[in-house]
C-alpha cells in the first residue's frame, strides 16, 4: 500500500512523477503554487495549457512537467470558499481524488500535493488538512501504481496540521 508522507518545501523542486498545481479554470496561471510552477516549468507550459480549455472546479488535467523535475503536472481547480455552505469540502475532496486517478492513468508511482485551496482562495487550513489526509487515507487500497504521495507544505502553519493529523 501506498505511504503518506508531509515535508516542508517547495513544490516545484520535488523528485516526483507528478506534482499537483493548485490552479483556477482557466489554467492560464495566476499567483501563490501556480505562479512558482510556471516560473519553474517554462513558457512551454503555458503554451500546453492553452490547449486544455480550462477545467472545472474539483477536476484536474495532467500537462508534461517540462523544466521541472517531475515528469508532469497536474492541474485541480480547488474551490474558492464561501463560508461552507457551497460544496466547498465535497469540491477539495474531488480535487484529490481526480488528481489520484490521473496520476494513475499516467502510471505515476510518485505523486506530491501543495495545500490546494489553502491560499488565495481562503479555504480554512484544520478542514482542509483534514479532507484533504481522509481523501488520500479512503482511496490509499486501490492505487495500484502509486507508492508515494507527499504532502508538501509551504507555511509552517500548513506543516504542523499535517503533522498532527498524521500523527
Ligand atoms: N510550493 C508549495 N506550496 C506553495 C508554494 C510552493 N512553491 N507556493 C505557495 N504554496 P495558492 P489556492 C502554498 O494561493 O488557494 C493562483 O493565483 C500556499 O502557501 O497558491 O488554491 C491560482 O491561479 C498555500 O498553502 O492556491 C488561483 O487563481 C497553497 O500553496 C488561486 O491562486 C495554496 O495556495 C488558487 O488559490
Amino acid at each position: 500500500m501506498a505511504k503518506i508522507r508531509v515535508i516542508q518545501g517547495d513544490i516545484t523542486r520535488q523528485m516526483v512523477d507528478a506534482i499537483v498545481n493548485a490552479a483556477n479554470p482557466s489554467l492560464l496561471g495566476g499567483g501563490g503554487v501556480d505562479g512558482a510552477i510556471h516560473r519553474a516549468a517554462g513558457p512551454e507550459l503555458l503554451a500546453e495549457c492553452r490547449r486544455l480549455n480550462g477545467c472545472k472546479t474539483g477536476d484536474a488535467k495532467i500537462t508534461k512537467g517540462y523544466r521541472l523535475p517531475a515528469s508532469y503536472v497536474i492541474h485541480t481547480v480547488g474551490p474558492v470558499w464561501r463560508g461552507g455552505a457551497h460544496q466547498e469540502a465535497e469540491l477539495l475532496s474531488s480535487c484529490y481524488r481526480r488528481s489520484l486517478d490521473i496520476a494513475e492513468e499516467h502510471t505515476c508511482t510518485s505523486i506530491a500535493f501543495p495545500n490546494v485551496s489553502t491560499g488565495i482562495y481562503g479555504f480554512p487550513k484544520e478542514l482542509a488538512a483534514e479532507i484533504a489526509i481522509r481523501t488520500v487515507n479512503d482511496n490509499l487500497e486501490r492505487l495500484l501504481t502509486i507508492d508515494e504521495v507527499l504532502f508538501v507544505c509551504f507555511d509552517q502553519e500548513n506543516y504542523s496540521l499535517y503533522q498532527s493529523h498524521l500523527r
